[in-house]
């Protein structure tokens, strides 16, 4: 007979997986969460836009990113949103996803970092759809980790048609060029094709071409990618909202650094208007309320 943790051993990425993933810088998981969790994912999400919180920040940091209804048909971005539902947080804890997530990032744990719940409308020419080339590194500057990874998690099969996420092959082992203190700017705010134009540069002083791979997630999959690999999404040509959750992750040996910008001011993630603070008085990434453990090694 197969026990339930033989079950979930085969979910685990194999070694030959994790090769691959250190080789491209993406991974398409096995089947993670149930039809029944998804459907539970879409019904909380639901009741989020609706208003519903298991509690409130406790104030607004400058660039949250906050979907509330007033702001229309646009592509919906809510940050914290494993703080503020307890509904979803209790899918996102889930033990194997950040199994998965430790096998890949050759790590003993795994933290929360950040989540985000996004939806696209199904309105093919809504231009706040389109998620320009970026890499989430870059919005991590003052994190000392090079192994932070994302998982996305989408509510729904999710193809193309859809605009799903889409990823250049090996771009997380590119040496960058033209990386100047605009890229600590998150892509919303930023004209996506200069984020085209440098995408581009990038790859060619790495001696390399663009392989853009749009990744086909069933439902109850999940997508990975490294910090460092390039990634955007297209249009949402179908007649359905493409919903889905950035899982944002760190590695157990991730702390806070001091990063600088060179007219002298100090890089701020929101999480430095939220978070404890250590002894050293600087934001504590491992702040159990924001940044829960999901996954220690021993724990198996
Ligand atoms: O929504 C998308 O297609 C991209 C999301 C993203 O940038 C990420 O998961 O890091
Ligand atoms: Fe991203």
């Amino acid at each position: 007979m197969v026990t339930a943790i033989e079950l979930e051993e085969a979910l685990l990425p194999s070694d030959e997986d994790v090769r691959w993933y250190a080789e491209h810088g993406w991974y398409l998981s096995k089947k993670l969460f149930t039809d029944h969790e998804v459907d539970t994912l879409v019904e909380a999400s639901e009741a989020f836009y609706a208003g519903a919180r298991s509690r409130h920040l406790p104030h607004r940091p400058p660039t949250l990113a906050y979907w509330e209804p007033s702001a229309g048909q646009v592509q919906r971005h809510n940050d914290y949103v494993h703080y503020e539902s307890d509904p979803i947080a209790a899918i996102l804890r889930k033990p194997i996803l950040a199994a998965v997530a430790a096998r890949l990032a050759e790590a003993d744990e795994i933290r929360l970092f950040q989540s985000t719940l996004i939806y696209k409308p199904p309105v093919a020419a809504e231009p706040t759809n389109l998620v320009p080339w970026h890499f989430d590194r870059h919005y991590w500057q003052t994190c000392t980790s090079d192994r932070m990874l994302t998982a996305f998690i989408p509510f729904h099969d999710c193809d193309e048609s859809m605009g799903t996420i889409t990823m250049v092959d090996g771009s997380h082992l590119w040496r960058e060029v033209g990386a100047d203190d605009s890229t600590t700017r998150h892509f919303a705010h930023r004209d996506p094709a200069q984020l085209e134009q440098l995408l581009h540069d990038n790859a060619r002083h790495n001696g390399q071409r663009v392989r853009k791979i749009p990744m086909i997630i069933p439902k109850g999959h999940v997508s990975f990618h490294h910090c460092r690999t390039y990634h955007g999404s297209g249009p949402n040509r179908s007649d359905r909202p493409r919903r889905a959750i950035s899982l944002h992750l760190q590695d157990g040996d991730n702390q806070y650094r001091r990063r600088v910008l060179n007219d002298g001011s100090l890089v701020r993630y929101n999480h430095d208007h939220l978070v404890r603070r250590d002894a050293g008085g600087d934001p504590d990434y491992s702040d159990p309320e924001f940044c829960p453990v999901l996954w220690r090694t021993s724990m198996k």
